[in-house]
């Protein structure tokens, strides 16, 4: 603490182009006026002069130049600075902490696997295909399962569609019969309330039609009680909205092995588990129940959609027809989606798009070419490629990974600032996979089968199950674009594939402006009447999604700037185009829905960043106003803690619900949102970083809260990596906007 010394500060130091003067009671800074105030001198100043400026030799012989310093230290406001050092300090610590944790995840090849359980339907439907296959799994696997169904199941006996969800009739049944396939018997008491919760909420017959087909194929239920696919329906010309070719590939992908399984009426024999699970799963006996009776029948707790008026026209049609179907024209039909189901199995090296699919196809393999046939032992082998073990037990993965995704993310967020770049280690494996991962062939069978061109994409998870996606092009091109800038690896990812990867972005901008998914909207959305999932919403076409349309046009600017003579016009009306369509789906309230993960605070995140970036392509006024809106929103939503949190709720309402506690995920998202809007409320972002930096864990970890992905509105999915990835963006976000300048 220095002395208290009034009169030191009746001098300044003056200064310019090096010259130095000491001016007494300086009223101005000219150098050249420095005298004016000196015969301004009291004699009060004197004897100040005599007292503060009091000397000792034996102490400090040397001076200690103590009269500049100190003023030079505060007019530089040496406390704050002190203060903010620490508080960086812990900043960076926290960061270097959170990415070098993070970074001993990453596998030598450069990416990070991780938990991307959630879904409750998926484990069953890969039981079934093993069941009815004759193709157990190892006993160690099998265990596992148990562990994994049983640790998931609610006191009340029920099971959710998704980990954290409410008992369903679907969840329960399918867990149900799952156990009772790995030969969990029926007086357990676990089975026992299971099977008390299905009787007492009006029995398997009212699972959603889902459940049905599942339950058809184990002869658990009858054919004639689920609604008709109309098969037939894949032999239509492709011009018609209604061809199934229109629909969004995951619809498309999962109504195909199902109309193959339902074209052949397949079924296992009866056995002695099948007999007795007809007892364990329906209040009336089994063979007196009226099945045409039970199509429609949905138990009120899984009823998320409700069939539309045409939907039921339309049955009333296709159940008719199956009664008359003639035989050469089902064989045609059948034919044919066995035809795709076999090049679908080709094109992803058995993967298949998704574990649904994965699971039904296998069936339909192993029913048309037998269990010992190449085909279904191909498809067997890469069952495996779904299953992961986490402390909850084994569980189907909703997707073989979320490879590209998590490495393009943690890429980006840890370029954020120049921290990132004291891991080049991570950074250079990262690159090496985005490389090896971009999709760089197209099937012979390609154009047959209704895929978007794919040259130069990158997939959600790897090059191999190759189905590619928009926004995963676009953040695997973001990520490639950071990397490159930095100069730290040895570029390898060519002009020529970067701008492959523009031209697929390009090539998916929808009509709307928006992008979609995985392939253009290729139908209107009336389409969604006949939509004959009870559990998901919007699944019949490929819609354009806030998100995706952010992600693509924060790429296509990125490129602007990397790539400024590429294809200008063009990307610039995208772009402009691209943000119109996010300004359109902004909210009264001033946020975004968003369908891929929990929920308003993910797409206001991906939409503020766009806009902000996007600048020089869109109205200033309309632009500045929608951003500000956001930002309120955000604000709005700060939880006292400093954090922000909302519950999987927010998805399937469609309204902002808060969660009882704040989220590590969603606050990073608000976070990131406020601070590249360069919002004002410092405060209030000061209060969200203090927070992710409270909850980090001694390694640099942050727990798992509350599940963070979703689809089709209505069923969660685990982003176990998203704990890691956000906060470290935010983070480091915070670090580069606020790092102190010397
Ligand atoms: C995914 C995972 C990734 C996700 C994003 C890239 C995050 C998104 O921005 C676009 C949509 C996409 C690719 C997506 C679509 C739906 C998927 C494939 C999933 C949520 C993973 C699992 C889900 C799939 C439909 C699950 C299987 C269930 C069915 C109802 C068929």
């Amino acid at each position: 603490m220095p002395q208290k010394k009034p009169s030191w500060n009746l001098w300044k130091l003056l200064t310019r182009n090096g010259r130095q003067v000491w001016a007494f009671k300086a009223g101005t800074s000219d150098i050249d006026d420095h005298l004016k105030n000196a015969d301004d001198f009291s004699e009060q100043e004197r004897q100040a002069f005599s007292k503060d400026f009091a000397f000792d030799r034996q102490s400090n012989p040397t001076s200690a130049d103590k009269v500049f310093r100190q003023q030079a230290l505060a007019s530089n406001n040496f406390k704050l600075i002190e203060q903010k050092i620490a508080e960086e300090q812990t900043l960076i610590d926290s960061l270097t902490k959170g990415m070098h944790y993070f970074s001993q995840l990453q596998t030598d090849e450069g990416h990070w696997p991780g938990d991307y359980g959630g879904p409750l339907f998926l484990l069953p439907g890969l039981l079934i295909a093993s069941y009815i296959s004759d193709t157990p799994f190892p006993k160690p696997h099998q265990e596992m399962m148990k562990v994994y169904l049983f640790n998931h199941q609610h006191t009340d006996g029920g099971w959710g569609m998704h980990i954290e969800g409410q008992p369903t009739m679907f969840g329960t049944v399918m867990q149900y019969v799952s156990l009772r396939i790995l030969g969990v018997d029926k007086d357990d008491a676990r089975l026992r309330l299971a099977s008390a919760w299905i009787k007492d909420n009006g029995g398997a017959a009212s699972i959603p039609s889902w459940g049905k087909f599942y339950l058809s194929l184990l002869n658990l239920y009858k054919w004639n009680g689920f609604n008709s696919l109309f098969p037939e329906m894949w032999l239509f010309p492709k011009w018609l909205p209604v061809h199934p070719s229109r629909y969004w590939c995951h619809s498309r992908m999962v109504y195909l092995p199902m109309a193959y399984c339902q074209a052949h009426r397949i079924q296992m024999p009866e056995n002695d588990l099948i007999l007795s699970l007809r007892k364990e799963i329906y209040n009336e006996d089994f063979d007196s129940i009226d099945w045409a009776k039970q199509r429609d029948r949905v138990c009120e707790k899984d009823c998320y959609t409700k069939q539309s008026p045409v939907l039921k026209w339309m049955n009333l049609f296709t159940n008719t027809y199956e009664k008359i179907s003639p035989q050469w024209l089902r064989t045609k039909t059948s034919d044919y989606l066995l035809k795709y189901i076999n090049a679908e199995d080709a094109q992803t090296e058995y993967l298949n798009i998704g574990p649904v699919s994965k699971a039904i196809n296998s069936v339909c393999i192993w029913h048309a070419y037998g269990k010992d046939s190449e085909q279904f032992k191909k498809h067997v082998a890469r069952w495996y490629d779904y299953l992961w073990v986490a402390e909850d037990g084994m569980k189907m993965s909703g997707y073989n990974g979320s490879q590209l995704w998590d490495v393009a993310f943690i890429t980006r967020a840890m370029l954020e600032s120049d921290l990132g770049l004291q891991f080049p280690e991570t950074i250079n494996k990262s690159y090496q996979f985005i490389d090896s991962m971009q999709i760089l062939e197209e099937h012979e069978t390609h154009q047959e089968f209704f895929r978007h061109p794919m040259i130069g994409s990158w997939p959600f998870s790897t090059a191999e199950q190759g189905w590619p996606v928009a926004d995963c092009t676009a953040k695997g091109l973001s990520a490639t674009l950071a990397v490159h800038k930095t100069g730290i690896v040895k570029s390898s990812i060519s002009d020529e594939r970067i701008k492959q990867a523009v031209d697929i972005i390009l090539s998916y901008q929808n009509q709307d402006g928006g992008w979609p998914t995985y392939e253009l909207s290729r139908s209107p959305q009336w389409l969604e009447v006949l939509n004959p999932s009870e559990i998901f919403a919007d699944i019949m076409i490929d819609y354009s999604w806030t998100e995706c349309s952010a992600a693509c046009v924060i790429a296509l600017l990125e490129i602007q700037e990397q790539y400024p003579e590429y294809k200008d016009q063009e990307i610039r009306l995208a772009i402009t185009k691209g943000l119109e369509f996010i300004i359109n789906k902004q909210k009264t309230d001033g946020s975004w829905y968003g369908g891929w993960a929990v929920c308003f605070t993910y797409a206001t995140w991906f939409a503020v960043e766009a806009l902000v970036q996007g600048k020089k392509y869109i109205d200033a006024e309309l632009r500045t106003a929608s951003i500000n809106k956001a930002c309120d929103f955000l604000i709005n939503k700060q939880m006292p803690d400093g954090g922000w949190g909302e519950t999987y709720e927010s998805c399937a309402k469609m309204v902002y619900t808060q969660a009882e506690t704040s989220q590590v995920v969603n606050t990073a998202w608000a976070l990131l949102a406020l601070q590249t809007a360069k919002s004002d409320e410092q405060e209030a972002i000061q209060r969200g970083i203090d927070l992710l930096i409270q909850r980090q864990l001694d390694n640099g970890d942050w727990a798992q809260e509350s599940i963070s992905g979703v689809f089709n509105y209505n069923c969660m999915i685990t982003y176990s990596s998203y704990r890691n990835i956000f906060p470290i963006w935010a983070l480091n976000r915070f670090y580069k906007n606020n790092a102190i300048k010397a």
